[in-house]
């Protein structure tokens, strides 16, 4: 069964809302990782694993006609966003069941059935794309929200800041969130910016409001994304929310890369020790919102619908030869 924008299986409860969407996220991306060596997969595929309570504490903000718009490191944001778990396998699978009928893969995932308009890898360009759908949006005088999802190196190119003051010009309903993971590749942030100056400051030069928090802390993500999404639905203009987390893979592909020595010893073992998952969980645990049996319970769940998802995708079929041409804008 595809999921749901919010997961009804968990119910009313915030917590448990929160650890199912962060849970369904890994558990698929961890599944995604051990299939891709078959190779059968063949897109460059960038994961979120420990990143995941962002897209979790972001969208359950959102409703199924707000718009996303995101980055190569994709797949939290459409699934958290209600993106179906089946069009997106396929799409990995090149198939033609896919969400992009298997002609973009995983750095271009796209479904309008839930909002999600659509994620490109070229850095930084699908920002002007979410301002320019928040302008339509408030030109048509329609409620909607557009989040923005982009990296802490896409603040590093000239269009984030055409773009955010534009936004700001036209007070549009759009949330930028940044995902600052220290990285850019193999670059650390100490030699792309001023040491004295943090990545959100940049936003606030444009006067809009500015937010930064724990981007591990599912509750503190869901607070601050909140505050952030009311204010862009109430007609104050564009909000920036950056969120510090960590990214514990390659930055792209299945594999660990501790090897490559371009992170101080011991920064991973630090992050993954605040690993969102493991501190949602045990937070919930703690205060008896959970039992250790509910989250058994509902990663049992998620594997059987993840398998059936894997199955789905394998089985379907490559695009015909004919299709080469449709769905282009340029031939
Ligand atoms: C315009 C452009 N320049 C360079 C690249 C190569 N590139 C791909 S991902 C990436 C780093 C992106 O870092 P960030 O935006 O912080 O996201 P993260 O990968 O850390 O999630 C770069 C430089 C690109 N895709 N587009």
């Amino acid at each position: 069964m595809d999921a749901v924008l919010r997961n009804t299986e968990a119910g009313a409860n915030l917590g448990r809302e929160l650890l199912a969407s962060i849970l369904r996220i890994r558990l698929i991306e961890e599944r995604i990782a051990e299939l891709y060596t078959e190779q059968e997969m063949r897109c460059p595929t960038h994961f979120s694993i420990g990143q995941e309570a962002v897209a979790a504490g972001v969208s359950i903000h959102l409703r199924i006609d707000d718009l996303v718009t995101s980055a190569h490191r994709s797949h939290a944001h459409y699934l958290a966003k209600g993106g179906r778990l089946k069009p997106m396998l396929a799409e990995l699978y090149g198939k033609e069941t896919g969400c992009a009928r298997g002609k973009g893969g995983s750095m271009h995932l796209i479904d309008r059935s839930c909002g999600f308009l659509g994620a490109v890898p070229i850095v930084g360009a699908t920002i002007p794309i979410g301002v320019g759908a928040a302008f339509a949006a408030k030109m048509r005088r329609e409620p909607t929200v557009v989040v923005v999802y982009f990296g802490d190196a896409a603040t590093e190119t000239g269009v984030f800041h055409e773009s955010l003051n534009f936004a700001a010009l036209h007070k549009l309903p759009v949330v930028m969130v940044c995902e600052n993971n220290l990285y850019s590749v193999l670059s650390p942030l100490s030699v792309r910016k001023p040491a004295e100056r943090e990545v959100f400051e940049l936003a606030k030069g444009h006067k809009v409001l500015t937010l930064s928090g724990d981007g591990n802390d599912a509750f503190e993500v869901y607070n601050l994304a909140g505050r952030a999404v009311d204010h862009a639905r109430d007609g104050n203009g564009p909000v920036f929310v950056e969120f510090k987390t960590y990214r514990w893979l390659e930055h792209c592909g299945p594999l660990g890369d501790e090897h490559l020595g371009y992170r101080p010893p011991g920064e991973l073992g630090s992050w993954k020790a605040r690993d969102p998952l493991r501190l949602l969980t045990d937070r919930l645990i703690a205060e008896r919102q959970i039992a250790q049996a509910d989250v058994d319970a509902l990663r049992a769940g998620f594997a059987a619908e993840i398998e059936e998802a894997m199955a789905f995708a394998k089985q379907s079929t490559f695009p015909d030869r004919a299709q080469l041409n449709a769905d282009l804008f340029a031939s």
